[in-house]
């Protein structure tokens, strides 16, 4: 660590557009701890973060809901503050994007870079909704990845390579507000030089420090073809570009939130410049892994390119996952933080203590309750719980005040604690940061337990006061140390032990001084499994509602489950969709004989095929069963004609519940193979009559 420089450490800004769940943490807390280890160390650090306030993102959810851009993203800055505060994320400044002061931040910029000549216009085409009368920026538009072929949201090909995508990239557009197919318009938009930073990048991306992760992909995407980044947008909501009547795009402007955040939180107490302007501090970014294109790529091409101060780190964190599933708000695999945690009073503590030492800061996260309860039950609770309440509470019953009389085999304990955790902090990793105070915290129980304190009272009280003492030392030592970890926690139990871990620096884990202990409390309060139980099914209600909801009422959302998958068109957070599109691990419970014999299963005939109004992925079909002809609606038109599907024969769910699709029933169900989600029909191998039972 170089103590000499100021640290700047920023957060990936949330989306003032839903509400905080567990993926967020998987950021947030690591690097709050981060932030509270370097203080703790004595270095001076300026943490900050905000709302991310622009973009489609925004407008299109506030639309749905009925709300001014303004009104949601008022709604969620707040909501997101809370949790923060609740959960001891401590930032010096959270700032919000749709300020004036962020506008000017980002203008200026905007205009350096323009002055500087990294900016141009160009006329493109762009996606169009003759349906709607509008272009379709970003999240409007929902087409094919021209790199990997999966579905993509109009920025980004979010369940397939992951890439960024330019305006009119995306292949076979259609508006995602009225299904409609898209046309392309020409219109002028700016873009940025990013070809010119090639070897820049380059360069910058071998001194760049952080995690592995982000480094490998940066640095595997700037040897492949840059393309220059189209800027503006067709927005009403956002940063103005100067002259035009369009807005910066939104990753244009977000980063632009960690300078403009930063000179909010150096009023009154330092120069900003310094920090931006004169790389006087060392500047460490803290992301998810599905933003660093955006970190790595274009941010200090921009910043480089406006004469800015560059990044010294940029540290991502690996995706969450809920019960093994890829972290999905639409299918319910989703931890909400207010209504989930925090509604159900858990210590703040447990969580963070989890999220930090579940495993590796850059590996995937699996969040269980069942884990969970064990993590904090048997290790956090059974081991430092135990070891800081029995060693005060003896204290406290037999002394009260205690010699300075350490022995020192506790303090090099401590002295190897604290190295581990500078080491591990440099590497960015925390789960390694927190064994090793877990490490120490297991030195302490033995030594109670070696030094049988409480047969040592009887025959010598002197000698057992020095036991007793550096159990103590041992018991403060962890405090400190886990503070940052545990911060609720450590703070209202440094008072039993006399002093305020607050105001402590890591100097005082070492200093030697006596103790005045106060009647303790127990730290941590046992999960209990009931606690437990109720939060597994709340957990599990919303996954089968989800799952209801996709198999039935929605809309054109349905049918897709057993027949075809089709890809969700709902706009979600990113940090579920990394892995979206391999293939699903399905619950495959045990039927009987009989279950199956419940399957009306045959082969139908198909006899008329049709497209359905308003529908891009719906065909209305009426097959021949045998005894009558039904009519079912089949999510395939996107993969299958319908006048090629007359005649076929295809395997059909007789007696599967009717339900509506897009206001059209649907009596049966065609059955195909999901290949990620695109539909492949089967037909038998010789002819066979309509009506014949699959068995
Ligand atoms: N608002 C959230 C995301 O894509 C986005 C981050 C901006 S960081 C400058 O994860
Ligand atoms: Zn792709």
């Amino acid at each position: 660590m170089d103590k000499a420089k100021i640290k700047l450490i920023t957060c990936g800004l949330p989306y003032a557009n839903g509400k905080a769940h567990i993926g967020h943490l998987r950021t947030y807390v690591p690097a709050d701890v981060y932030v509270k280890y370097l203080r703790l160390f004595g270095e001076e650090v300026i943490f900050v973060c905000g709302s991310d306030c622009h973009g489609t993102p925004i407008v299109v959810n506030a639309e749905k809901e009925g709300l001014k851009p303004k009104e949601l993203v008022d709604i969620y800055h707040e909501h997101f503050q809370k949790v923060f505060r609740e959960i001891n994320v401590e930032f010096d400044y959270f700032g919000r994007t749709d300020a004036e002061y962020h506008h000017k931040r980002t203008q200026e910029i905007v205009q350096r870079l323009l002055d500087n000549g990294y900016i141009y216009p160009k006329e493109i085409e762009l996606a169009y909704c003759p349906n709607c009368n509008r272009f379709l920026p970003d999240r409007y538009v929902e087409g094919v990845c021209p790199y990997c072929g999966a579905i993509a949201r109009g920025d980004e090909c979010d369940q397939g390579c992951g890439r960024h995508l330019e305006p009119g990239e995306i292949l076979e557009p259609r508006c995602k507000i009225c299904g409609s197919k898209a046309i392309y318009r020409k219109q002028k938009h700016y873009f940025f030089k990013l070809t010119e930073f090639k070897d820049f990048l380059l360069d910058y991306l071998g001194k760049l420090k952080g995690t592995e992760n982000a480094l490998n992909y940066a640095k595997q995407w700037v040897t492949m073809e840059l393309k220059d980044w189209c800027i503006t947008r067709n927005l009403e909501w956002g940063v103005k570009f100067p002259g035009e009547d369009l807005v910066v795009y939104v990753w244009v402007d977000a980063p632009i939130g960690y300078i403009s955040f930063t000179e909010k939180a150096c009023e009154g107490k330092m120069d900003w410049k310094d920090i931006w302007l004169k790389s006087k501090a060392e500047i460490i970014h803290f992301i998810g892994l599905d933003i660093v294109y955006h970190h790595c790529i274009f941010w200090p091409a921009m910043l480089k390119g406006a004469e800015y101060s560059l990044p010294n780190a940029v540290v991502a964190s690996g995706m969450v996952k809920v019960e093994g599933k890829t972290f999905s708000k639409s299918r319910g695999y989703v931890v909400w933080l207010e209504d989930d945690y925090l509604a159900s009073g858990l210590n703040t503590d447990f969580l963070r203590y989890y999220l930090v030492n579940y495993t590796s800061h850059q590996k995937d996260l699996n969040f269980s309750w069942e884990v969970f309860a064990d993590k904090i039950n048997n290790e956090l609770i059974a081991n430092l719980g135990n070891f800081l309440y029995r060693v005060t509470h003896f204290a406290w019953k037999n002394f009260g005040k205690l010699d300075a009389k350490v022995d020192e085999a506790a303090l090099e304990a401590i002295e190897t604690a604290v190295d581990k955790i500078k080491k591990a902090l440099e590497n960015w990793e925390f789960k390694a940061v927190s064994d090793a105070f877990m490490e120490l915290s297991s030195f302490g129980n033995n030594y109670f337990q070696n030094a049988k304190p409480w047969d040592l009272i009887k025959s010598n009280r002197e000698e057992c006061e020095k036991a007793v003492a550096t159990c103590l030392q041992l018991a403060k030592a962890l405090t400190i140390l886990s503070y940052p970890v545990l911060p609720k926690t450590m703070k209202e139990f440094s008072k039993f032990l006399g002093f305020d871990v607050k105001k402590s620096g890591i100097e005082d884990a070492l200093k030697v001084e006596g103790f005045e202990i106060e009647k303790p409390k127990i730290p941590f309060a046992k999960l209990f499994p009931e606690k437990i139980a109720e939060l597994e099914q709340t957990m599990h209600e919303r996954i089968a509602m989800a799952e209801k909801r996709e198999l039935g009422e929605k809309g054109e959302l349905e049918e897709v489950k057993v027949s075809v998958k089709v890809s969700e068109v709902e706009t979600r957070g990113k940090v579920k969709v990394e892995e979206e599109n391999k293939p699903e691990e399905i619950d495959m419970r045990e039927i009987t004989f009989e279950e199956f014999k419940n399957l009306d299963l045959r082969i139908g005939k198909i006899v008329k095929a049709e497209k359905i109004e308003k529908s891009k992925k719906l065909l209305r079909l009426e097959v021949d069963v045998g005894d009558e002809v039904r009519q079912v609606v089949a999510g395939i038109a996107e993969y299958y004609e319908p006048e090629a599907l007359v005649g076929k024969l295809v395997p059909i769910l007789v007696n599967l519940k009717p339900a509506k699709l897009m206001g059209v029933e649907s009596r049966g169900m065609i059955l195909a193979a999901d290949r990620n989600g695109e539909p492949i029909l089967l037909h038998p191998d010789k002819e066979v009559e309509p009506g014949t039972r699959i068995r």
